[in-house]
C-alpha cells in the first residue's frame, strides 16, 4: 500500500466521523483547515499518527489544571488513543487486503471511531487552551464574538449553556461549541465517550473534556468547579481561527 493510499484512507476514515469536520470543509480548499496533518501528528510515510507534544509545559495551566493531571492525560490517555487509532487502521487494512473475516469489521470500525475521536478531540483540547494571562481566558472578539451574541444572546448566556451542557454529560464525554455550516450558525452539543451524539457536518470549535481523568485529581466530583476554571484558560484566539477557517 502506498503512503498516498494510506493518507487518503486515513482522511476518509476520519471524515466518516461526524465529530470530525477536520479537513472536511471540502470545496473550501483555500481555507486553512481546522487542524493540519502535522498538528495531528500524521506521518504520511508510515501511514500512522504520532502523539503531538503539548503546546506548553505540563504545569502551564496551573492552577486550573494541575501538572500531574496534564502529564497522565497527555502521556497516557491521549497516547492510548493514538495507538488505538493506528491499530484500528492497520487491522482494517489487513482484513480488507486479505478479505478476512467480515464479522470483525464492526469491531474495528467501532475502535476506529472511538480512537480517532479521542485523538482529534484531545489535539483540539490542548491547543484550545492557553495559560491564563498568556492568551487564555477572557472573551472572544471579532466575528466569533458577533456570532456568539447572535446565536446565544450574549457571551454570558453562551458560557452558561456550555458549562451546563458539559456538566450534565452522562458519564464520560465532552461539551462542544460547534459550527453548523449548512445554516451557518453556532450550536452547543454534548458528546458521550469520544464520538457519540455528534452530528454529521458539525465542525468542532471548542471542546472541554469531562472524562473524570481530565479533572478528578484536583476536583474529585466537582465537575462544575473544573468547568468554571476551564473558562479561564480558553485560548480564544485559536477558537477564533478555527471559526474563521470553518465559516469561510
Ligand atoms: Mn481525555
Amino acid at each position: 500500500m502506498t503512503s498516498e493510499l494510506n493518507r487518503r484512507e486515513a482522511i476518509t476514515s476520519l471524515a466518516a466521523l461526524g465529530a470530525v469536520g477536520v479537513g472536511l470543509t471540502a470545496g473550501r480548499s483555500n481555507a486553512a483547515p481546522l487542524l493540519s496533518a502535522d498538528a495531528l501528528g500524521y506521518d504520511a510515510v508510515k501511514g500512522e499518527y504520532m502523539l503531538p507534544d503539548l503546546p506548553y509545559g505540563y504545569d502551564a495551566l496551573e492552577p486550573a489544571i494541575d501538572a500531574e493531571t496534564m502529564t497522565i492525560h497527555h502521556d497516557k490517555h491521549h497516547a492510548g488513543y493514538v495507538a488505538g487509532l493506528n491499530k484500528a487502521l492497520a487491522m482494517l487494512h489487513a482484513i480488507r487486503w486479505e478479505k478476512g473475516d467480515p464479522g470483525t469489521i464492526q469491531h474495528w470500525e467501532r475502535q476506529l471511531s472511538f480512537h480517532a475521536g479521542g485523538h482529534v478531540n484531545h489535539t483540539l483540547f490542548w491547543t484550545g487552551m492557553a495559560p491564563a494571562n498568556h492568551g487564555g481566558g477572557g472573551e472572544p472578539t471579532g466575528k466569533l464574538a458577533d456570532a456568539i451574541k447572535r446565536d446565544f444572546g450574549s457571551f454570558d448566556k453562551f458560557s452558561w449553556q456550555f458549562q451546563a451542557a458539559a456538566k450534565s454529560v452522562e458519564g464520560s464525554g465532552w461539551g462542544w461549541l460547534v459550527y453548523e455550516p449548512m445554516s451557518a450558525r453556532l450550536m452547543i452539543t454534548q458528546m458521550q465517550n469520544q464520538q457519540q451524539m455528534m452530528f454529521a457536518g458539525a465542525v468542532p470549535l471548542l471542546g472541554v473534556d469531562v472524562w473524570e481523568h481530565a479533572y478528578y485529581l484536583r476536583y474529585q466530583n466537582r465537575r462544575a468547579d473544573y468547568l468554571a476554571a476551564f473558562m479561564g484558560i480558553v485560548n480564544w484566539p485559536e477558537i477564533e481561527r478555527r471559526f474563521a477557517a470553518a465559516s469561510v
